[in-house]
C-alpha cells in the first residue's frame, strides 16, 4: 500500500490561472501543495507566490485564526479572547438584532470580494445579507467596475470573452494593460510563450511580459484612448476597415469616423509618448489579423477608465475581430457563459427591503456616518490593507461605535479593528468549485485537509449566523452538496462527484467563438458604437479622443499593480513570502532620478494630499519619466509607518460606475532628510 494519498483540487484565489493543485499527503502526516502535472494550466507548477504560502502561512495553526475570537483590547490593536462558536454567533445575532429593531438593517453594511473565488465560499453568504436586508459595498468597485460598464454600453456584454484556445488561429495577440507576468504567470509562461501569434502588449511599465512581446508600445498612463483612435486613424486611412461587419453588426460609425479622421498618429504621438512608426506598427499587425484583444483591469483603473475601455474596445468592432476563430477580446469569462446561475447561488427571493450599494470609493465617508452605518461585516476582504484613503478608513474603523464582524482565515489589520473574528477555513479544507476567469473551462475544489481548529467555510458560517437569527428559509440552510450539484447540473454536469473526478473540465470540446451568432445583448441587438444608452446615463454618446493631463509642478502619476509575491494583500505574512518581498520601493527612470539628485537605493518620501509614505527608490528604465511604480497591498501592520502604498491613494472614481482610479495617484517624491 502506498504511504501517501493525493487530492487533486484547484486554487480558487482572484487570478486567471486557476491552476490545479495536488495535495500529497503522506502516512506520517506531512502534507506538500504542489501543482498539479496533469492540469493543463499548472502543468506540475503553482506560482512562486502559492508555492510558497501554500506550504506555509495556510498551513501553520500559527498563522490562522482557528477560533472564534472577541475583542478585549481597543480597536486596532488585535487582542482577543478566543469563545465558542455558540456564543460568538449568539452575541452577534442579539447586536444585529438590536440594530434592526433601532436603526434598520440598511445601517448594516457588508463588504465582500474575491479573498476566494469558489462559488459558495465567493456566493452562498449572499442569501444571509439578502435575508437581513443588508446594505452593500459594490464589490466591483474596488477592482474592475468601469471597464464591465464601458463593455456593457458597447457589446451589451462584458464577461463573455475569447475562447483562449483560440489562439492557435490567432496571427496577433494584444495584451493591453495586462501584466500575465504577475497576475496570470501561467499564461506568460505557456500560453504566450506558445502562440506564433504575433505579440503587442501595451502598457507603460516594461514588464517581463511586454519585454518578451515583438511590439512593447510604453504609452504615458492615461493616454490609450487617444491610441485607440490613432490605429483606428490608420486602419480606415490603409483601408483595412471591415465595413460589411460595422454595416451589419453595428451602430454609430458614421458618427465617429470624421473624429478619429482627426486623429493621425501626428497628433496622438505626442500625448501618448509613443512614436509614430510604432502606432502605425500595432495597428497594422492588428488590422491584419485575425487578432485577440485582451484587456486588462489595470487598464480601466483610471479618471478615465470607462473611456478607455469603449475606446479600445473599438478595435474588435472596426476590423470585424468577432466570432471567428483567432479573433475576440477578453475582460472576463464569467460563471453565467457556463451555465452558472448565480440567482440560485444568492437567493436574491430572500431580500428584505429595498437594496442598497455603495461604491468603495465612498467607504470611510458612509462608515463615518451613524446614520448611516452601525455595523459592518467583512468578509473575502481586507479593506484596511487594499482600500483607498487609508489612514482615515484605520480611523473610522477604529470607532468604537461602530459593530465589527471580520470573517477571515488569517489575522488581518482588517481583523484587527473587529469586535468579533470568525475563522474562515482555508480552500484546502472543503469542497466548491471553482469557475476560471480566463479559461472556459470549470473545475473541483476538493476537501484535502480538515478545517484548522475550529474554522469553518463561509457557507456554514452564514448558516450559524442565520440560524442565531431565528430565520427558517429552507435556503439559508441548503448544504453545501446540495448546491454543489444543483450548480453541476447548471452546466450539463451530473454532479459534484463527476466534476470532482475529473479535475478540470472543458464545457466545450472544441474552442468556442466569441459572439457566434452576432447578436450583442444591447438595446439595439448591435454593436453600440454609439451609445443612447450611454448618453441617458450622463456619459457621451460616442468614446472621446481624450487623455489625462500629465502631472504638473514634479509630481509623478504613481502605478501600484499587482506584484509577482503578493496576492492583492494574502501572503505577506508569510515569513518566505516576505523575505522575496524585500523593503517596500518605489521605481522611477534614471533621468528622472539624477534630475531630483536620488539614487538607487535612497529612502524616499512619496506624499501628497492623502498622505506620506517612505519608500526605498530604485531606479530602472521599466517606466517613463514623470510616472512611478510601486506595488499594491503589503500588510500596513507589518511595516514600521502601518501603512501601505494606500496611505497614498485618495479613491478618486472612474467616470463610470464609481469604481477605483487607482492608477492616477499623483506623488512628490524626495529624498529622506
Ligand atoms: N494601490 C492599489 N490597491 C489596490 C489595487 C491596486 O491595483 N492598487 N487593486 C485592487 C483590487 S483589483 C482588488 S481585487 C483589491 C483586493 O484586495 P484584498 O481584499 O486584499 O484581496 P485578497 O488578498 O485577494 O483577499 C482578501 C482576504 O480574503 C481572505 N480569504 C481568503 N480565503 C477566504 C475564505 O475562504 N473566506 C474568507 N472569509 N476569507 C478568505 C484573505 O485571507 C484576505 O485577507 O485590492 C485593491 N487594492
Ligand atoms: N501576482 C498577483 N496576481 C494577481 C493579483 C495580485 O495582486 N498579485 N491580483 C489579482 C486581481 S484582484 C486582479 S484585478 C488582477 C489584475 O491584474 P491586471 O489585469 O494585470 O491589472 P493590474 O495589475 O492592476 O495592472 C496591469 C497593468 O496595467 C498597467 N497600467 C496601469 N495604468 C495603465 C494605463 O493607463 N494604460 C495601460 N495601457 N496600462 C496601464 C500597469 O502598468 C500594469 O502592468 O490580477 C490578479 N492576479
Ligand atoms: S494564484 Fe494563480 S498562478 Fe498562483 S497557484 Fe493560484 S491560480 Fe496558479
Ligand atoms: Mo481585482
Amino acid at each position: 500500500m502506498s504511504d501517501k494519498t493525493i487530492v487533486r483540487t484547484t486554487c480558487p484565489r482572484d487570478c486567471y490561472d486557476a491552476c490545479g493543485i495536488a495535495v500529497v499527503k503522506r502516512a506520517d502526516g506531512l502534507v506538500k501543495v504542489l501543482g498539479d502535472p496533469e492540469h493543463a494550466v499548472s502543468r506540475g507548477a503553482l506560482c512562486g507566490k502559492c508555492a510558497i504560502a501554500y506550504n506555509g502561512a495556510w498551513l501553520d495553526p500559527k498563522a490562522r485564526v482557528t477560533r472564534p475570537m472577541k475583542r478585549v483590547g481597543p480597536k486596532g490593536e488585535g487582542r482577543f479572547e478566543a469563545v465558542g462558536w455558540d456564543q460568538a454567533t449568539g452575541e452577534i445575532a442579539e447586536r444585529l438584532k438590536d440594530i434592526v429593531s433601532r436603526q434598520g438593517a440598511e445601517t448594516i453594511w457588508h463588504t465582500h470580494y474575491t479573498g476566494t473565488c469558489s462559488l459558495l465560499a465567493g456566493g452562498f453568504p449572499q442569501r444571509f445579507f439578502n435575508r437581513l436586508g443588508a446594505s452593500e459595498v459594490d464589490p466591483d468597485s474596488i477592482c474592475n467596475a468601469a471597464g464591465h460598464a464601458a463593455l456593457q454600453y458597447l457589446y451589451g456584454a462584458s464577461n463573455v470573452g475569447f475562447d483562449p484556445r483560440t489562439a492557435k488561429d490567432a496571427n496577433c495577440i494584444v495584451v493591453w494593460g495586462a501584466n500575465p507576468f504577475a497576475s496570470a504567470p501561467h499564461q506568460h509562461k505557456h500560453w504566450l510563450k506558445e502562440t506564433r501569434a504575433k505579440k503587442i502588449v501595451i502598457d507603460p511599465v516594461r514588464h517581463p511580459t511586454a519585454a518578451d512581446a515583438d511590439l512593447h508600445l510604453q504609452l504615458f498612463p492615461g493616454s490609450d484612448a487617444a491610441l485607440a483612435f490613432a490605429m483606428l486613424h490608420v486602419l480606415v486611412r490603409e483601408d483595412r476597415i471591415d465595413r460589411a461587419f460595422l454595416n451589419d453588426h453595428t451602430i454609430g460609425w458614421a458618427e465617429l469616423e470624421p473624429i478619429l479622421m482627426r486623429c493621425s498618429p501626428d497628433w496622438a504621438a505626442p500625448i501618448t509618448g509613443i512614436p509614430v512608426g510604432k502606432i502605425e506598427e500595432a495597428a497594422t499587425i492588428y488590422g491584419d489579423g485575425p487578432s485577440l484583444l485582451w484587456l486588462g483591469q489595470g487598464l480601466q483603473r483610471q479618471p478615465t477608465g470607462g473611456n478607455v475601455f469603449r475606446a479600445v474596445g473599438l478595435l474588435p468592432a472596426a476590423t470585424g475581430n468577432l466570432a471567428k476563430p483567432g479573433a475576440g477580446f477578453l475582460y472576463l469569462n464569467g460563471g453565467a457563459r457556463r451555465g452558472i446561475d448565480s440567482d440560485y447561488l444568492e437567493a436574491p427571493q430572500l431580500r428584505q427591503g429595498e437594496r442598497r450599494k455603495v461604491s468603495h470609493m465612498d467607504l470611510v465617508a458612509t462608515l463615518s456616518d451613524p446614520r448611516k452605518a452601525q455595523a459592518l461585516v467583512t468578509w473575502n476582504i481586507n479593506i484596511a490593507a487594499s482600500n483607498p484613503d487609508q489612514a482615515r478608513l484605520h480611523r473610522v474603523l477604529r470607532d468604537e461605535r461602530l459593530f465589527h464582524v471580520a470573517v477571515d482565515p488569517f489575522p488581518t489589520d482588517t481583523t484587527d479593528f473587529a469586535d468579533f473574528v470568525l475563522p474562515a477555513a482555508s480552500f484546502l479544507e472543503f469542497d466548491d468549485i471553482v469557475s476560471p476567469y480566463f479559461h472556459l473551462s470549470m473545475s473541483a475544489q476538493v476537501k484535502a485537509l480538515e478545517p484548522m481548529g475550529d474554522a469553518l467555510p463561509n457557507q456554514e458560517i452564514f448558516r450559524r449566523l442565520a440560524r442565531a437569527m431565528g430565520y427558517n428559509e429552507a435556503e439559508l440552510f441548503e448544504d453545501d452538496r446540495t448546491a454543489l450539484d444543483a450548480a453541476c447540473r447548471q452546466m450539463g454536469l451530473k454532479d459534484f462527484a463527476s466534476l470532482a473526478a475529473k479535475g478540470t473540465v472543458d464545457i466545450w470540446p472544441e474552442p468556442v467563438l466569441q459572439f457566434a451568432d452576432l447578436t450583442f445583448p444591447t438595446p439595439s441587438g448591435k454593436i453600440e458604437i454609439s451609445s443612447a444608452a450611454a448618453e441617458a446615463d450622463g456619459h457621451p454618446r460616442l468614446p472621446q479622443p481624450i487623455a489625462d493631463p500629465r502631472p504638473q509642478g514634479g509630481l509623478f502619476r504613481l502605478l501600484s499593480p499587482a506584484s509577482i509575491w503578493l496576492m492583492n494583500s494574502s501572503y505577506n505574512d508569510d515569513p518566505k513570502v516576505a523575505e522575496k518581498l524585500g523593503a517596500e520601493t518605489v521605481t522611477v527612470n534614471t533621468a528622472d532620478a539624477a534630475r531630483l539628485g536620488l539614487q538607487d537605493g535612497d529612502t524616499v518620501i512619496a506624499s501628497n494630499e492623502t498622505g506620506q509614505l517612505e519608500l526605498r527608490l530604485g531606479v530602472a528604465d521599466i517606466v517613463p519619466a514623470g510616472v512611478a511604480l510601486s506595488h499594491k497591498s503589503r500588510w500596513p501592520k507589518l511595516s514600521k509607518q502601518h501603512a501601505n502604498i494606500n496611505a497614498l491613494n485618495p479613491g478618486r472614481k472612474t467616470d463610470m460606475a464609481e469604481s477605483s482610479a487607482v492608477h492616477s495617484v499623483e506623488v512628490t517624491l524626495t529624498k529622506k532628510a
